[in-house]
């Protein structure tokens, strides 16, 4: 038996409809190619509960496209599909199966428990909700917050949305053999006790929190269990990257500039800039790198930790700092070093006017 194990895929997701269709293809190829029996999607199909009839009508084509190859598929609902009405209506068609209550479905030697997203749930709700099956191998299907993992916890807290919170006891007291998660975006593999836990993450990074190739997974179970990711890649990733502006020439930055354009595919790139620079000419600099790099769909998003070189002139320390750590740089054969010292001063005189600013306030 084998089964392909997905979720989020946040379908209809505004200003990425078309990259999360192409992820999607990817996995219904995967699903066909690795003769899997069973597609299990954990929750969060759609990105809102009012997904478009056109839209819904082709992810049932698509899921027809399975069933036709006697691949059983079934769905149960994240909070997206929930958000503002139900995003799994209308997808009725033999062999698709959504759930909207706790449900055991037993297949050969598995037994699936199903466990529908409701907000009011925790995990030791599920506890009480689980039956007994006397399957060889026990697999629990839900779209909830493991909050034992820092980076779960505090992805899911930033936005809010730490629903069903999960901890290892739960999950020790669920006593299954594979979890099948859903809700956290990052592809994350782990184990309590006998279960081996697995949020596969979104299928197409969604922020600049979701780094990395995008994953599916196969459950495969003859005697044993065996469990195994399949990179399905991305199609325009978010990406870091840190500059230092060099020795407060702001155009000399144009050089980098042109080697991501050359270096990076098409990607989501944060940008954070620091040095010292003329205000002015930083801005007229980011609207020009911007639309260069936007013709090489990469769209920047600029973070400015630059120290402006007006405010030094009207700081009285700064400027005479700024002054004296200059004289080194033009006598010194260290010059690099004492371009660090000159930029991270500044910034220092700067923050700590900053938190003078504060302290009065
Ligand atoms: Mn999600």
């Amino acid at each position: 038996m084998r089964i392909l194990h997905t979720a989020d895929l946040h379908l209809g997701r505004t200003g990425k409809e078309g990259d999360i269709w192409h992820q999607w293809e990817k996995i219904i190829e995967i699903a066909l190619k690795e003769n899997i029996h069973i597609l299990l999607i954990a929750g969060d199909v759609f990105d809102n509960g009012q997904a478009e009839a056109v839209l819904k009508k082709k992810f049932v084509i698509s899921l027809n496209k399975l069933a036709n190859q006697g691949i059983q598929i079934f769905i149960i609902p994240g909070n997206h599909d929930l958000r503002q009405g139900n995003a799994l209506t209308d997808l009725e068609l033999p062999g698709v199966n959504v759930f909207y209550k706790y449900t055991v479905v037993n297949l050969d030697k598995i037994a699936l428990h199903f466990f529908p997203f409701k907000p009011e749930l925790s995990g030791q709700d599920l506890v009480g909700l689980k039956q007994d099956s006397g399957a060889e191998c026990q697999i629990g299907v839900c779209h909830a917050s493991y909050i034992t993992l820092p980076e779960v916890f505090s992805d899911l807290g930033d936005s809010q949305a730490i629903h069903c919170p999960l901890s290892p006891e739960d999950i020790r007291d669920l006593n299954l053999d594979y979890l099948a998660l859903g809700h956290y975006h990052n592809p994350k593999q782990w184990q309590v006790g006998k279960t081996q836990c697995v949020y596969p993450g979104s299928i197409e990074p969604l922020s600049f929190k979701e780094i990395g190739p995008r994953q599916v997974f196969i459950i495969q179970y003859d005697h044993g269990l065996r469990v195994y990711p399949i990179e399905i890649g991305y199609q325009r990733p978010y990406l870091c990257q840190d500059i230092q502006i060099p020795k407060e020439d702001i155009h000399a930055l144009w050089p980098k500039i042109e080697e991501l354009a050359q270096d990076l595919g098409p990607c989501f790139l944060r940008l954070t800039i620091k040095g010292v620079a003329d205000k002015l000419l930083f801005q007229a600099f980011q609207l020009k790198a911007g639309a260069f790099l936007k013709e090489r769909a990469i769209e920047v998003s600029w973070q400015d930790e630059t120290v402006d070189l007006g405010w030094i002139e009207e700081n009285r320390l700064a400027k005479q700092f700024k002054e004296a750590v200059q004289h080194r740089v033009r006598q010194s054969p260290e010059k690099e070093f004492w371009w660090q010292v000159l930029y991270r001063g500044i910034s220092l005189l700067k923050h700590c006017e900053n938190v003078d600013k504060k302290n009065k306030v």
